[in-house]
């Protein structure tokens, strides 16, 4: 006897028509996207995803932080819905999939439940959290963050870009400042489909990764002041070069990460040198270190241990430094329920799956907190992302999709 839905699949054609249409929004330089957050790139995806909700008979809900909620009744209206999306920012130099794939995945989901007339108890609503990516406004997982009560709503709307724009303003100039409050919302449940963004399933040959938990995150903004002088007249020991200083942190860096393998990064991805003139020694360096691990010891081992020794190549530079951490979040374990319920939908539907680690950062990490959460994964080409050159085959979307679609509905209970 097949268990109800056992056999609905999405329709994966669909699927990957809707994410090469939101492509031509924001488009990078090389076959990728720069859609960043609440610039007017953001604006026009919101606007075609808010379109394409209407049109599957969804009604939109925007909350202070613009993360828009796109809802499916059910027919039990006091029931709590499954909630189900990702973020539709991109990085600067972004793929076509990262985040988008988990709102338009949640979006056709709605579009096979209408197509087969199938009604679930629980309302569906399909979600757009703002500011994912982190690289326009730090930290990342921003508007998830502060649903799950972990910053407050005037720290985010204070966050400014490299232009000095604040996130508060952009978010009113681009119209998409709702009016709900941010996390009034309560939730069954919350799925999140991504791309993995690393190696691992491809190298495997494994069509859909359960996640099972999350590792965490320390961002420490490091400003080293030295002194601006000529590069040709300085004498070597004269000079007091933050751009050295750097070097040497970002060596730093590389090193602790390494001793503490496996299972810990780290790097520097965010560098600006002041005044960044070629015949001037920089007196300023400004940097963003990121160190990850899912062990939390490590994690909070790594911050520890760069917090102890950068102070000292400062020193011996005579620089002055401050480190100020700009983002963090702790391991996470996934809720056992929701991830039963991933797994499961993989094994129904033949899929080869495998537990896995999540190597990013999402804002499940951060709904986690607030609501029994799992992630669903698909493997991307090489394991790249965070570049144009991103890649994932239809065929792997349609499977991640298609697990999200079983875990949902099964969560949502289907009523005929
Ligand atoms: O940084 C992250 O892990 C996520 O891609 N924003
Ligand atoms: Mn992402
Ligand atoms: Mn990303």
């Amino acid at each position: 006897m097949a268990a109800p839905g056992e056999n609905l699949k999405i329709d994966g054609s669909r699927l990957w028509d809707s994410l090469m249409e939101m492509a031509q929004i924001g488009p990078g330089i090389a076959g990728g996207n720069n859609r960043q957050t609440l610039t007017d790139d953001d604006a026009k995806g919101r606007a075609l995803f808010q379109t394409w909700c209407e049109a599957a008979g969804m009604t939109m809900g925007v909350d202070e932080m613009g993360t828009m909620f796109a809802r499916r009744e059910g027919t039990d209206p006091d029931a709590l819905p499954v909630y189900v999306g990702s973020h539709l920012d991109t990085q600067p130099t972004g793929g076509k999939y990262d985040g988008v794939l988990g709102v338009l995945g949640g979006l056709e989901i709605i579009r096979t439940l209408n197509d087969l007339g199938i009604r679930t108890k629980h309302p569906i609503v399909v979600t757009n959290w703002t500011n994912e990516e982190g690289t326009r406004f730090a930290p990342a997982m921003l508007a998830s963050g502060v649903f799950a009560g972990m910053h407050t709503q005037d720290w985010a709307y204070d966050r400014e870009d490299a232009e000095g724009l604040k996130f508060g303003d952009e978010l009113a100039r681009i119209g998409w400042k709702g009016d709900e409050p941010v996390g009034a919302r309560k939730m069954h449940a919350f799925f999140e489909l991504h791309i993995e963004q690393g190696p691992i399933l491809e190298a495997e040959d494994t069509a859909i990764g359960v996640v099972t938990h999350g590792q965490g995150l320390w961002w420490l903004e490091v400003t080293l002041t030295g002194k601006d002088s000529h590069t040709g007249s300085t004498p070597m020991n004269m000079r007091v070069n933050a751009g050295l200083g750097m070097a040497r942190i970002t060596e730093l860096v590389h090193t602790i990460a390494m001793e503490n393998q496996p299972a810990a990064v780290g790097a520097i991805g965010q560098a600006n040198v002041y005044p960044n003139s070629r015949n001037v020694i920089p007196g300023k360096a400004v940097f963003t270190i990121d160190f990850r691990s899912p062990d939390q010891s490590k994690l909070d081992g790594m911050k520890a241990r760069l917090e102890a020794e950068a102070p000292k190549i400062a020193a011996d530079l005579g620089l002055g430094i401050e480190i100020e951490p700009v983002g963090h979040f702790d391991p996470v374990t996934f809720d056992p329920g929701c991830v039963g319920a991933v797994r499961a939908a993989a094994e129904r539907l033949g899929y080869s799956h495998m537990d896995l680690i999540s190597g990013a950062g999402h804002d499940a990490c951060w709904i986690n907190r607030v609501a029994p959460t799992a992630m669903v994964m698909c493997p991307c080409v090489d394991g790249l992302s965070h570049n144009e050159a991103e890649e994932i085959s239809p065929e792997w979307a349609a499977a991640g999709a298609n697990v999200l679609f079983h875990a949902v509905v099964e969560t949502a209970e289907i009523v005929g």
